[in-house]
């Protein structure tokens, strides 16, 4: 059939269903010669103007057959066609006819043959109507065929979408579709669940030739395919050992790519040498793991037996990616068939792996981890492309999928490291089992990240080892849907699923997801089903719970065995070539044996897969460089972070945001800093030094409690954002902030990944709330407490958890400081060598990681900045404040920064009780914001020279030192641990038995630390305002007792005085409701929150353009501004001022200022800021002052 006739048809059809839509008669027929003749006329010019194929789409010889049988019968009976043919017959006197006519009385000549054979099918007659009954009659056309082609189009599409679900993908035969016999004899896999209503179509006449849709490739470069052979091609392609799965995707260009790569005839074909090739890589895998099940027949080793074709897929995948470029390869896996990709993917030393079985012990520190667990880092040649290639395995816990993310990080980080934008010279693999990959949520949350800019990997290869069984239980009761891959949909991801037992598919579809990566930058699929030959590991035995499965199983030979025999009979080899194949990897292995076992000792450290090159190399690792910074940095930083965009930005900020950087600005002038001034030194300052920064968690750009604002966001512009922090030195390191997914455990997996691959990073993870880290516990258990340990693989991971009991419910309240400090590895019974000079960073390099609670922003800075400063990376984990963002007294001046100052693990009490200690009668240890309450309450309770608060900032490793310090100093004074959190929470369990030891080791010392906080509680706190009051007050009774009535009339006064001065202060006459409104020129007393909606302050940008003056803008703003109710903000004002000057009584004590550390005591600014953010907060959570 001819295509145009076909459109033109189509045209008239289009129109007919428009007119049972409710158009007349008359209508329809109208606009049906409007669409038909234009076409035939433009057509028809067409065909005179140009020559060959052109003329012959439209006036061939069944287009001419169908329009003259329409002429003849017009000619003996003008109504006997439809009206639209009467007109057109009767143009210009039938002139548009003849001249049609000649044109395809010559077409018809050259295409007869191909006219001949389009036969209808369709026996039925049908209606163009449908069937409807006010359908208008329909035109006269050649229905039947064009209903047929619609038919085939529709099989087409079919097979394209549904053709997976009858390949046959199960070497085993367990589940592979029942094949039909089709009309000609020959065996169809397609079945009514592929085809559908259309199944029935098959059976038809197979001889009718078909004009082949541009939606298919199957063709080449045939226009016209009978039925046969079209079934015949979407048979082999989309039912045979693959499965595509590939029309789910978006992206039309991507479907093309994949149907141009697919369909085409011979797009499979493979030479002689790529099957002599697969068939030597195969036979390397096999040999592998014939040779560990001889030599070591009890060990443990989850053989790939069944899968083994994974090993020659990842090497198509490794020479084909870098022929594309690629430079550095990815693995992250689990045990399944680790050591065979070690041992032939990466080329790992047979011998140092063999070694490994051996029971030897280990020369370096580091409790090691079991051999199918240990990372590797290979630098080699490809020697099919002969270019050099990076591969690393990321050592991984048991814990299935969770290293994921962390290869992902690995992955980023080395992007950035490399320059490499685009994902061009790093590729991605992860290699999945099939039960855990649909089982275990990280997968889904890793996914998400795949095309997040901050996280993209530009495109990760995902290949399943499925071996269509899960341990003991197999799919039907592991997963819900259909295949093991499903949840790589979500991304849009190809996925093709194929055959273990016919190499050749599994090398192509390494090759289209190759391609495919290279082209897209997306994540893509391969599914390898096979099936596993031996139990979950060489010892279980399969039978006792995959009995059928495995009868099939042990009928079944070895693919390199079939591979071998389809080569011999092709030709491709010899048997003796075969053998000698067998031979040499054999004697290979056997090789490697011997020499493993002339190995005295193993290292851990030769499993390392992050190495550092030049890091540890002649650096003292015991040296900790200064932290402090010069003057002129925190200026520059200071600056920049307390101003606007500069006006070649254009930028308009929020006129909320400009409020906040004026009270930066102000405390820059003031020369002291709060939390956010403070982690921005510490950024700033490190990325003057060349140090990139990375701050990624859900929120962080502006901060969960809306105080930090790295990135700002042009009012009226989308996506144009500024961020002060890159803008500080024009040499500076790259500085990312970024929002991230909301997922802890992906996200926290993929920043420790990010961490592993440099030192000369820091890198930081902020939970929203300090209570979702253990959403992520694993990456936490399995990676970061003890990835060091495991696997001599440092990360100076930072991770921010906001913490403290503020009444904000359970589930708002702890980061679970009582974890990470169980999870710490120094021994509470044993006292440190505190007299070596070295005391403190051997400290810390013999822990597994650092856990602080800090109360001063300079603290904060000095410990982000110790993070880089020391000679090796160890991660730590910080408990963040919330209210102490805020809060007044939580500030330190700038001489806390400087080069004299440095990080206080504890900070003593500097204050009327630690001038006199001799006075004390009680010494109180703490750690975190409860040093505020406490402090406040000392002063309430008058108890400011008896009892002597002492900071512990840095918990772990625990500062006995300086512990022993202060006991000695307060040699009469009750010793008590004071926390906020419940007794089985917070430090107590930790800090406890380290106090004890402590104390032990003065002979003399008969005191002991007791306990004062909340009792223990299996919810880490109160969900009820007033149990969370009571909680309180109960615990700051046991530390200080009850008032007494003087303290109380003296807070009485206080706040009377206190009161009294706010109504002094506050305007006389309010305004009334309706009212005048107040001068405009106040703008400062307004609170932020209640700006939230109030237009954007414009900086009056350079060059701005006519008729955008930020002038006028900012007038247009003004009545929206006024509308902001004042007395509401008045009212706020009296009650900030309230706890402004309740705030100045808590900071009165003044503290000494010693040289070399910082301000022992709370400091305020002269004029305190009103702070303008407060009730604003994510999660509607304002964290509130105390
Ligand atoms: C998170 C997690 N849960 C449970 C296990 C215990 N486990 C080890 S292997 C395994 C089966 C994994 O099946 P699959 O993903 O199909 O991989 P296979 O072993 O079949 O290659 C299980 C449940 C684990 N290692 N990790």
């Amino acid at each position: 059939m001819n295509q145009c006739r076909v459109r033109g048809l189509v045209l008239i059809r289009r129109d007919l269903a428009r007119g049972l839509l409710g158009c007349s008669r008359h209508h329809i027929q109208q606009e049906h010669l409007l669409l038909l003749q234009p076409q035939l006329a433009r057509l028809t010019l067409r065909c005179i103007h140009r020559s060959g194929k052109d003329v012959e789409t439209f006036v061939n010889g069944c287009s001419a057959n169908y329009i003259e049988g329409l002429y003849t019968k017009w000619k003996k009976d003008p109504e006997s066609v439809d009206e639209s043919w009467d007109e057109f017959f009767r143009g210009g006197d039938g002139a548009s006819y003849r001249k049609l006519l000649r044109i395809s009385d010559s077409r018809k000549r050259g295409v007869g043959a191909v006219d001949k054979a389009v036969i209808p099918l369709h026996t039925e007659t049908r209606s163009a109507s449908g069937g409807a009954p006010a359908a208008a009659p329909a035109p006269a056309g050649d229905w039947k065929s064009i209903d047929d082609h619609h038919t085939i189009q529709a099989i087409i599409r079919a097979y394209q979408m549904r053709g997976h679900l009858a390949a046959r993908l199960d070497p085993l035969g367990i589940i592979n579709p029942t094949q039909k016999t089709s009309m000609d004899g020959s065996q169809r896999s397609a079945s009514e669940q592929v085809l559908r209503q259309h199944y029935r179509y098959i059976f038809n006449d197979l001889n009718a030739n078909f004009k082949l849709p541009p939606s298919t490739r199957i063709g080449g470069g045939e226009e016209f395919l009978p039925l046969r052979e079209i079934l015949d091609r979407l048979e082999r392609i989309y039912c045979g050992h693959i499965g595509f799965e590939y029309m789910h995707i978006y992206s039309l260009s991507k479907i093309t790519w994949l149907r141009d790569r697919i369909e085409k005839p011979n797009a499979f074909a493979l030479d002689k040498d790529e099957k002599k090739l697969i068939l030597e890589r195969l036979v390397r895998a096999t040999v592998f793991e014939n040779f560990l099940a001889k030599k070591l027949p009890s060990e443990k080793r989850f053989g790939l037996e069944g899968c083994d074709i994974m090993i020659p897929v990842i090497k198509e995948v490794v020479d084909r990616s870098t022929e594309l470029g690629i430079e550095s390869i990815l693995i992250g896996m689990a045990h399944r068939g680790r050591l065979n990709v070690l041992a032939n993917v990466c080329h790992k030393s047979i011998s140092d792996l063999l070694a490994q079985f051996h029971g030897l012990k280990a020369e370096d520190s580091g409790s090691g981890d079991v051999k199918y667990h240990l990372g590797v880092f290979q630098e080699r040649l490809n020697r099919q492309t002969s270019k050099m290639v990076r591969i690393t395995v990321v050592a991984n816990p048991s814990h299935l999928e969770y290293v994921n993310p962390v290869l992902l990080g690995k992955a980023r980080a080395e992007m950035f490291i490399r320059g490499d934008a685009k994902g061009n010279q790093v590729l991605p693999i992860i290699i999945h089992g099939d039960a855990s990959f649909c089982g275990q949520g990280v997968v889904f949350e890793s996914m998400h990240l795949s095309d997040l800019p901050n996280y993209t990997t530009h495109g990760t290869m995902h290949i399943v080892a499925n071996n269509q069984v899960g341990f003991t239980t197999d799919p039907r009761f592991s997963r819900s849907s259909r295949y093991c891959t499903d949840v790589a949909k979500v991304v849009n991801a190809p996925i093709f699923h194929v055959n273990a037992d016919d190499p050749e598919a599994c090398i192509n579809c390494a090759r289209i997801a190759t391609e495919y990566r290279e082209k897209f930058k997306r994540d893509v699929v391969i599914d390898i089903v096979g099936y596993r030959r031996n139990g979950h590991n060489e010892a279980d035995e399969p039978m006792f719970t995959q009995p059928l499965m495995y009868q099939r199983i042990r009928k079944q030979k070895p693919v390199a065995a079939l591979y071998s025999e389809k080569l011999t009979k092709e030709g491709v080899i010899t048997a003796a070539e075969y053998k000698g194949l067998v031979d040499r990897f054999e004697k290979m292995f056997e090789d490697g044996w011997k020499s493993s076992k002339e190995l005295k000792s193993v290292k851990h450290s030769s499993w390392i897969d992050s190495p550092w090159p030049g890091f540890f190399e002649g650096r003292d690792r015991l040296k900790i460089c200064p932290t402090g910074i010069s003057m002129d940095t925190m200026k520059r930083i200071g600056e920049t972070f307390s101003s606007p965009p500069p006006e070649d930005h254009m930028f308009e900020t929020h006129r909320g945001i400009m409020r906040i950087l004026q009270l930066r600005k102000q405390m820059v002038d003031e020369k002291v800093a709060d939390w956010a001034l403070g982690e921005a030194f510490a950024f700033g300052s490190l990325l003057k030094e060349g140090i990139h920064v990375r701050l990624s968690g859900q929120d962080v750009e502006r901060g969960t409690f809306s105080h930090r604002h790295h990135v700002l966001h042009h009012q009226s512009a989308d996506k144009v954002i500024y961020t002060a922090l890159q803008h500080l030195y024009p040499d500076q390191a790259d500085y990312s902030v970024s929002n991230s997914s909301l997922s802890e455990c992906a996200v926290l997996g993929f920043e420790h990944g990010y961490s592993m691959a440099s030192p000369h990073a820091l890198v930081i993870w902020e939970g929203q709330f300090g209570d979702f880290v253990n959403t992520a516990q694993c990456i936490i258990d399995q990676f970061i407490a003890s990835g060091e340990t495991k696997w001599v693989r440092q990360s100076g991971m930072v991770l921010l958890l906001p913490h403290s009991m503020e009444g904000m419910g359970p589930e708002h309240s702890s980061g679970r400081p009582e974890r990470f400090l169980q999870l710490s590895d120094d021994d509470p019974d044993v006292y440190p060598d505190t007299c070596d000079a070295d005391f403190v960073a051997r400290q810390l390099l013999n822990i597994n990681w650092i856990v602080t609670n800090l109360t001063t922003p300079a603290n904060l800075c000095h410990a982000l900045r110790r993070q880089m400063m020391m000679g090796f990376r160890k991660p730590l984990i910080n408990f963040s404040p919330k209210s102490l963002l805020r809060h007044p007294m939580a500030r330190s001046p700038f001489k806390d920064f400087n080069e004299c100052s440095s990080f206080q693990r504890i900070i003593p009490d500097t204050g009327a009780a630690g001038k006199n200690p001799g006075n004390v009668k009680k010494l109180v240890f703490c750690s975190g914001k409860v040093y505020y309450d406490l402090f406040q309450e000392r002063d309430d309770h008058e108890q400011v020279d008896k009892v002597a608060l002492v900071r512990v900032e840095q918990l772990c490793p625990f500062p006995y030192d300086l512990i022993n310090e202060q006991f000695a100093l307060y040699p009469k004074a009750e010793l008590m641990w004071a926390q906020e959190e419940h007794k089985n929470s917070g430090g107590w369990s930790y800090v406890q038995p380290r106090f004890d030891t402590a104390l032990l080791k003065n002979e003399k010392e008969t005191r002991c630390v007791s306990y004062h906080g909340r009792p223990p509680s299996s919810s880490p706190a109160t969900g009820n305002k007033v149990q969370h009051k009571t909680e309180y007050k109960d615990f700051i009774t046991s530390v200080f007792g009850e008032l007494t009535p003087a303290n109380k009339k003296r807070l009485a006064d206080k706040v009377k005085a206190q009161q009294q001065k706010a109504k002094s202060a506050s305007p006389k006459d309010p305004p009334k409701k309706g009212g005048d409104k107040p001068p405009a020129a106040k703008p400062a007393k307004k609170r932020v929150d209640t700006e939230a909606a109030a237009p954007v302050l414009k900086r009056p940008p350079r060059g701005t353009p006519k008729g955008a003056s930020p002038v006028a803008e900012n007038k247009r703003a003004q009545p929206a501004a006024k509308e902001a109710p004042e007395e509401s903000g008045v009212t706020r004002i009296i009650a900030s001022k309230v706890l402004r000057n309740r705030s100045t009584s808590r900071g009165s004590s003044k503290g000494d200022v010693g040289k070399t550390s910082q301000s022992p005591t709370p400091t305020r600014s002269k004029r305190e800021p009103k702070d303008p953010t407060q009730g604003e907060g994510g999660d509607g959570q304002t964290p509130k002052l105390p």
